[in-house]
């Protein structure tokens, strides 16, 4: 057996059966292995950071790792900006990156790279396979790093001679990591300080967004009167009927300040003290009050279920029911808005629906609005890398076997760094729904100009036009293989979202929005 063949078995046994890949010379040895051993399902994606976006996709909601296959150093260069993303998500990835054979990489050929340092940038754990006799330990040992509580990109480089010489070894699955423990302390100053009536913030990121978490939380917040917010940044967050009403932290430095301004206490789960994604000139790099109190319950790598219910218990917290979230919003009419499209959205969506949700600035108040939606999850792009929401989505749909509606509410700029999912998406005849929300324009970036301090001229405000020539999303969409239409009005994107969510393949709305 060769070392290519016993990284794909030692895979399959490790539980790792999906694999999202752009291959080239050094891979084909791994590639040819995928048709002698039955069970790993293989997903071409038409550029690296498709991808690497969708094996975070994939991550999010499987619940466990699939590997990439990349192509030396330029390939997971490509992938670079979707790896930062996944990183700052925590999804777990066996990143696997052929190269250049041992003894060929002095020479120096053309695709020779520095291919370890670009991996070191996003990986948790990084290993060069340097003979065929390890690459099966190595493998097991990757799938293992990429389980880390709640999950890392554990990068593997595949010499091409490791790949194909014989002597590879298939390895036995290495023990799940556990999350570190919870410290005893940390349980007990949450209880102090919610117990002392000053105003007190549960802020909740990772894995205290799920539902799980959800309700412990608010067993705590009930019996001590504490708030509770999610962080601007989650990754996967549970929402809809049965869910909390949680609100994220604002994007906006003067209106996250503004909300945070009253907390003397912040207890923290799983979140990040509050930071604006910028600093501008003039505004506060922090954004929470000054002389608030901050305090961990938990870092990302201690599991906040047993944190939080260890709190309750200390609190004598009794059983909470989730409030009701009231009706069902209709679907709304007329030229399109960004409340109105939250509500259709939550009209339609059916029971279990997951969102790729990369609308930036369309998309600031949609939660608002979804609510009273049947239950659902929703994934947000966590490192602000944009190009992330097609490959998310499309990963998503195969970590959920295909039985699950994916709906992706995706602004039009971002959707242009990773179009070529829409392939992958219809290749896949994968049940994707994308709601392109076209403004023909880099919105956000208009408003940017004016927080820090620059003034832009015609030449300025023509970097964030993209109306000449204007993008035509359903021809692009057609030329993929994806069915596509047109959409000016709410009825109009409503009709086409019912077909949509019955037809099993993809489908993109492009729906017409102003600025
Ligand atoms: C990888 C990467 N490149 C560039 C940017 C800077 N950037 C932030 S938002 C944005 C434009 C977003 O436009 P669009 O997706 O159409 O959303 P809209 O602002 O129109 O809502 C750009 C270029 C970024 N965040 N990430
Ligand atoms: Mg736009």
């Amino acid at each position: 057996m060769n070392g290519a063949r016993s990284l794909v078995e030692t895979l399959l046994r490790s539980g790792v059966d999906t694999c999202f890949a752009n291959p080239g010379t050094s891979e084909m040895h791994f590639v040819a292995a995928l048709d002698q051993s039955a069970g790993m399902r293989c997903v071409l994606g038409l550029q690296e950071n498709v991808v690497t976006g969708m094996a975070d996709g994939y991550y999010r909601i499987a619940g466990k790792p699939a590997c990439t296959l990349l192509h030396c150093g330029p390939g997971l260069a490509n992938g670079l900006a979707n790896l930062h993303n996944a990183r700052r998500a925590r999804s777990g990835i066996v990143n696997i990156v052929g190269d250049q054979a041992t003894y060929h990489r002095p020479l120096d050929a053309p695709l020779t790279a520095d291919t370890e340092a670009l991996a070191r940038t996003v990986s948790g754990w990084l290993r060069t396979s340097s003979a065929a006799a390890d690459v099966g330990r190595d493998g097991a040992a990757a799938v293992q790093a990429a389980l880390a509580f709640p999950g890392q990109i554990a990068t593997l480089i595949l010499p091409s001679d490791a790949s194909w010489n014989e002597g590879g070894k298939v390895e036995d699955p290495l023990p799940r990591p556990r999350p570190e423990a919870v410290d005893p302390d940390s349980i007990e100053t949450a209880a102090r300080v919610l117990r002392e009536g000053k105003q007190v913030l549960l802020l909740l990121a990772g894995r205290a967004v799920l539902s799980e978490a959800q309700a412990l939380a608010w067993r705590i917040s009930q019996a001590t009167g504490a708030s509770l917010m999610a962080d601007y940044v989650t990754a996967h967050l549970a929402r809809g009927r049965g869910r909390l009403q949680l609100e994220r932290v604002p994007y906006s430095t003067d209106l996250a300040v503004e909300a945070l301004r009253r907390f003397d206490h912040i207890i923290l789960v799983g979140a990040k003290p509050p930071v604006g994604f910028f600093a501008y000139p003039g505004k506060p790099s922090t954004q929470y009050r000054a002389d608030a109190q901050l305090h961990v319950l938990t870092r990302p790598d201690q599991d906040p279920v047993q944190a939080l219910d260890m709190l309750a218990q200390l609190l004598r917290a009794p059983p909470a029911a989730i409030p009701d979230p009231g009706l069902r919003p209709r679907v709304a009419s007329g030229p399109p808005t960004p409340d109105k499209l939250a509500c259709t959205l939550a009209a339609l969506m059916p029971e279990n629906a997951i969102v790729s949700d990369e609308s930036v600035s369309y998309g600031r108040g949609f939660y608002r609005h979804t609510h009273a939606a049947p239950p659902h999850d929703w994934l947000h792009l966590v490192g602000g890398a944009i190009g992330a929401g097609l490959p998310v989505a499309t990963g998503a749909a195969i970590g959920a076997g295909g039985q699950r509606r994916v709906i992706s509410l995706q602004a039009d700029g971002s959707a242009m760094y990773s179009l070529q999912s829409l392939w992958t998406q219809a290749r896949e005849r994968l049940p994707n729904t994308t709601i392109l929300l076209n403004n023909r324009s880099y919105a956000i970036l208009v408003g940017e100009y004016g927080s820090v301090g620059a003034t832009p001229g015609p030449t300025a405000m023509g970097m964030l036009d993209l109306g000449d020539p204007l993008i035509s999303w359903t021809r692009l969409a057609n030329g993929m293989g994806v069915e596509a239409a047109r959409a000016e009005t709410m009825e109009e994107c409503a009709d086409l979202m019912v077909s949509s969510f019955a037809k099993p393949g993809p489908f993109l709305i492009e729906l017409m929005t102003s600025k």
